[in-house]
């Protein structure tokens, strides 16, 4: 190929290069152009790849012409370029508005479901007596929710309308009574625990009841306790959960695991004992259950009913969250609605 064809044809690619450059409108289109052109596949590579067979006094000179013609394609790509990543910049600036003066969003800061406050207002008091906290599976032996705790295989409790069985031999625990007898089984005396959990029941929903709540029981086993270191316990607890001018009163009752067995009031936080709407008038608010342990329930679990004795109690914990918190039905606690869980 001849030097003025060369020329020739370099102009042309020069000149549709430049003007498709200067019309295109956005930097994808830009690169695209300058991949047609410079890219490997290029017009302008392809005119180098022919450089075989130019006549070999004509090279040097066609070699200057080609890197001219590269020269000023780039320099043109550059100015493009410059223009078009400033104009895209311009359009951003235009349309992502920030409103810098907006207030923050709030970070908002969790807290304890009431009925966590509860339990750890109960745990508080009870490790300040030196009790310890032991907890055990939701998912018990028969054994262990019934058999060891004295209630016997025709027990009305043991009831398919009452507890929910997994099998015939393992149910959802009724109560965190089985974490107490796997204690006492271990032998360790004496015990003050204190089992706090979840328990099932197979009962219908309502303001008072769910087949899921809460319980905490406690348990002590010494030599020498006896009834009157129950009612002092519980007479003391009974001031710190809910103020030093509580009175307290236990009414006879019966648990097939205690013997003999109370339930325990308290005189009304509101009134004082006056009679209120709050207690329904009688000055008295029922609170927990309670007993001394059944010698049989002792043996059953591996322990000398004539060398040692104790106590049990055990306390429903949506219950003193209910009352704490002056809240009428116990569906609220679970609902989770923020509205209501804010509050506490
Ligand atoms: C109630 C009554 C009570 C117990 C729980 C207990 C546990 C063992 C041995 C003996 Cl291992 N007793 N627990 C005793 C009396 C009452 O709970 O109304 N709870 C909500």
């Amino acid at each position: 190929m001849s030097e003025i064809s060369m020329q020739e044809k370099l102009s042309a690619i020069v000149k549709n290069a430049l003007d498709s450059m200067n019309g295109a409108q956005t930097l994808d289109a830009l690169n695209d152009i300058r991949v047609n052109v410079l890219g490997k596949k290029g017009e302008l590579t392809a005119v180098l790849k022919g450089m075989k067979d130019v006549a070999p006094e004509d090279r040097p000179k066609v070699g200057q012409m080609v890197n001219e013609a590269r020269d000023t394609i780039e320099k043109t790509l550059e100015t493009v370029k410059t223009k078009l990543e400033s104009e895209k910049l311009e359009r951003q600036l235009a349309e992502e508005i920030i409103d810098v003066t907006l207030p923050a969003r709030k970070v908002e800061v969790g807290h304890r479901h009431p009925n966590t406050i509860a339990l750890e207002e109960v745990e508080r008091i009870f490790i300040g007596m030196g009790y310890e906290v032991v907890e055990g599976p939701e998912v018990e032996y028969d054994l262990y929710n019934f058999e060891k705790l004295n209630i016997p295989a025709n027990h009305p409790a043991k009831d398919e309308q009452d507890t929910f069985y997994v099998t015939k031999d393992i149910v959802l625990r009724t109560q965190t009574s089985p974490c107490q007898a796997r204690e006492m089984e271990k032998g360790r005396l004496p015990i003050r625990m204190l089992s706090p959990g979840r328990v099932f029941r197979s009962d219908e929903v309502d303001a008072t009841h769910s087949p899921s709540f809460h319980q905490v029981e406690g348990l002590v086993v010494d030599k020498n306790i006896t009834f009157a270191d129950l009612k002092g316990t519980l007479a003391q607890f009974a001031k710190e959960l809910f103020g030093p001018e509580t009175k307290t009163k236990f009414r006879p009752h019966h648990f097939p695991f205690t013997e003999p067995s109370a339930e325990m009031d308290v005189s009304c936080f509101k009134c004082g004992g006056k009679g209120c709407r709050f207690c329904k008038g009688s000055g008295w608010i029922e609170i927990l259950g309670c007993g001394m342990v059944h010698p049989h329930v002792f043996e059953m679990c591996g322990i000398d009913p004539d060398e040692y004795t104790g106590f049990a109690f055990g306390v429903g914990l949506e219950r003193i969250a209910l009352l704490k918190y002056e809240i009428d039905d116990m569906r609220l606690l679970y609902e989770n609605d923020y509205r209501f869980l804010k509050q506490f």
